[in-house]
């Protein structure tokens, strides 16, 4: 009997949904909060005092109280002597304040009478954003704050989530929408992937054919490319691209939201659209190409001539104008050599140029497109392969093939992104092995996968972890045709990304984080309309358990979101059993009962059914 209790407990220990939250709910956790006792309680009526009414944080905040219903006025206090300051039901956000404070940082002080935040510059935004989170609603234009010390500030300066627009497209709604949700994580730099084999997505005046041929495909892939599926395609064209005025509004939207957008124009690989659509940028001009349909790899590249390195020079000439931003991301990735082995041009051009084979010719293409994109005064970021041949001092490696390359990047002197698929983000591998997820392109990225994610391998030294600057998660869209696809794979793993991103490791609490954080921002997440995956009742999983008397104890994963089980050996849904109290269960002598949930949110999403087999055999 001791066993099977001590089991219990461990299988079902309870879940700590409940008790305090030291964070106060906010997602990614803070630096350091102290609780007071008490609320702030914000009306229309409270007033917003601010020594920088045109900062994008004080608008932010001021849009946000509107949308509420809220519409409080702005006083801006530089105006006002001391005299006339109000000290009652005020709110002040400052840039100018006494102390110091970590770059993007910011403290918040909140008392019964009047909350005080004070940032440093991007900080300010941040601390907007944590107090969003604090706003408890009660009514209509009231609300309570509950009374806290917080002081905060990032781990990394570059906190990115990435998105392929290629392989499906997304409109501009969508993507101002996932610039709003990295926003509201305090995530900064917003990776476009806006080329691709499968799809030319950007505008370029002085090519037009980019977009006329390159944004279209004659049909899409159905199903899994690696699993055995049967080799179909939906016989649909697809199409999509964004204008140049488009590009300048997402751009400007997302500035407002302190997030740097890097687009990636991929090279010299990945770019079967671009060649389909002017072949004089491949080593064989005379044959015609077809912008991609299936995934992968494709063998057809841009040749190192001097033809191409114009061509793009002048793409990247309009990508400049666009993005105000540092960093170029130029791909580097996945570059079969083929086409270079089988053209007598390359074979000259490795003569001439003193390289070893074809593969110092990935090294020459780059060197070459980052020594004129320096120039223009701009970085390059690329994937680990530009390694490949070594590397000009201020090009930033995006490790994604594992953390190998980021830390000979490191160990060299570049900036590293790391964003291994292996450490949990990539997003386009499944959130679990169960047979109820959806079509994913392999690999299991699991919620608590991705917040364990450290981005500091422990074998760099000191000065090398600074070239760590940061950390990204990367949506790959070959398996997302729709809108709320995307959002599934990003929801709510984008969340656990924030914490890896901005928390100080010791911090991090998998358990603080989803049990007792998590359940109210999915419940916010869903009223804004966004599609997430639900992750199963808390308390609950595929296992196994013996014995003869069992008590199952749950929570439910979205705040306001519903239990139902079955003890009948079918799939539960909204007709079964509601979970309200712990279940007790007795299993006779010899048998087994299986023990099956679901979380049903207000809005009708669904979790994964689990079931736990109580076996008294
Ligand atoms: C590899 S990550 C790629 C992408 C694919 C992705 C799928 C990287 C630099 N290249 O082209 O979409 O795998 O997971």
């Amino acid at each position: 009997m001791k066993q099977i209790i001590l089991m219990l407990l461990v299988a079902f220990s309870a879940p700590v949904f409940a008790q305090a939250d030291a964070n106060l709910g906010i997602i990614p956790a803070p630096v350091s909060v102290k609780k007071y006792k008490g609320n702030f309680r914000l009306t229309s009526e409270t007033i917003i005092m601010t020594d920088s009414p045109n900062h994008r944080a004080v608008r932010y905040f001021a849009d946000y109280l509107k949308k509420s219903g809220m519409g409080n006025s702005i006083t801006d206090m530089t105006m006002l002597d001391e005299r006339h300051r109000v000290n009652k039901n005020v709110i002040v956000l400052a840039l100018n304040f006494k102390g110091d404070l970590p770059s993007e940082g910011y403290e918040l002080d909140i008392n019964e009478d009047k909350i005080v935040l004070n940032g440093r510059y991007a900080g300010l935004f941040y601390g907007v954003q944590s107090l969003i989170q604090l706003i408890k609603p009660v009514s209509a234009g009231n609300a309570l704050i509950p009374c806290a010390y917080v002081k905060d500030y990032p781990r990394f300066s570059y906190r990115g989530m990435h998105l392929d627009v290629s392989r499906h497209f997304f409109d501009v709604d969508y993507v101002k929408r996932y610039i709003d949700i990295m926003s509201f994580y305090k995530l900064n730099h917003f990776h476009w992937h806006l080329t691709d084999d499968q799809g030319w997505r950007i505008e370029i005046k002085k090519y037009p054919k980019l977009t006329e041929v390159g944004s279209k495909r004659a049909q899409t892939k159905i199903g899994s490319q690696s699993k055995g599926d049967p080799d179909l395609y939906d016989n649909t064209p697809y199409e999509g691209f964004y204008t140049q005025d488009q590009i300048r509004e997402i751009v400007a939207y997302a500035d407002a939201r302190f997030i740097t957008v890097v687009p990636e124009i991929e090279m010299p690989g990945h770019s079967m659209a671009a060649v389909a659509s002017y072949p004089e940028l491949s080593c064989d001009p005379t044959r015609s190409y077809k912008v991609g349909d299936h995934w992968g790899e494709f063998k057809d590249v841009y040749c190192p001539s001097e033809e191409t390195f114009r061509i793009m020079g002048e793409i990247l000439n309009e990508v400049f104008e666009l993005f105000p931003g540092r960093y170029i991301h130029i791909g580097g990735d996945e570059v079969p050599k083929d086409a270079w082995k089988a053209s007598e041009f390359c074979k000259q051009l490795i003569t001439d140029r003193n390289l070893k084979d074809a593969e110092g010719l990935q090294s020459y293409f780059i060197s070459r497109m980052e020594r004129y994109i320096n120039a223009q005064h701009h970085s390059i970021i690329g994937w680990d392969e530009i390694l490949e041949g070594g590397l000009a001092p201020n090009a930033t490696v995006m490790s994604w093939r594992g953390e190998k390359g980021g830390i000979s990047a490191a160990q060299q002197g570049h900036d590293v992104i790391m964003t291994p698929g292996s450490g949990g983000l990539y997003f386009d591998h499944a959130q679990s092995k169960s047979t109820q997820e959806p079509l994913a392109i392999g690999g299991n990225a699991p919620l608590s996968k991705t917040y364990a994610y450290d981005p500091v391998p422990a074998v760099l030294g000191k000065d090398e972890q600074k070239h760590v600057i940061g950390v990204q998660a990367n949506l790959w869209t070959e398996y997302m045709a729709t809108n709320s696809k995307a959002d599934y794979m990003l929801l709510p793993r984008m969340l656990a990304l924030s914490e890896v991103a901005w928390t100080p490791v010791k911090n991090k609490d998998f358990r603080n984080f989803s049990e007792q954080r998590l359940p109210g921002h999915l419940a916010r997440i869903e009223n804004k309309g966004y599609n997430f995956r639900v992750p199963v009742a808390i308390g609950a999983s595929d296992t196994t358990l013996t014995g003869a008397k069992f008590t199952m104890e749950l929570a439910p994963s979205v705040e306001g979101a519903k239990i139902y089980y079955t003890i009948d050996g079918y799939a539960p849904r909204e007709t079964d059993l509601v979970y309200t109290e712990p279940v007790k269960i007795t299993v006779p002598q010899g048998k087994e009962i299986e023990f099956k949930t679901i979380v049903i949110t207000p809005a009708g999403k669904r979790s994964n059914v689990t079931t736990a087999k109580l076996s008294n055999k």
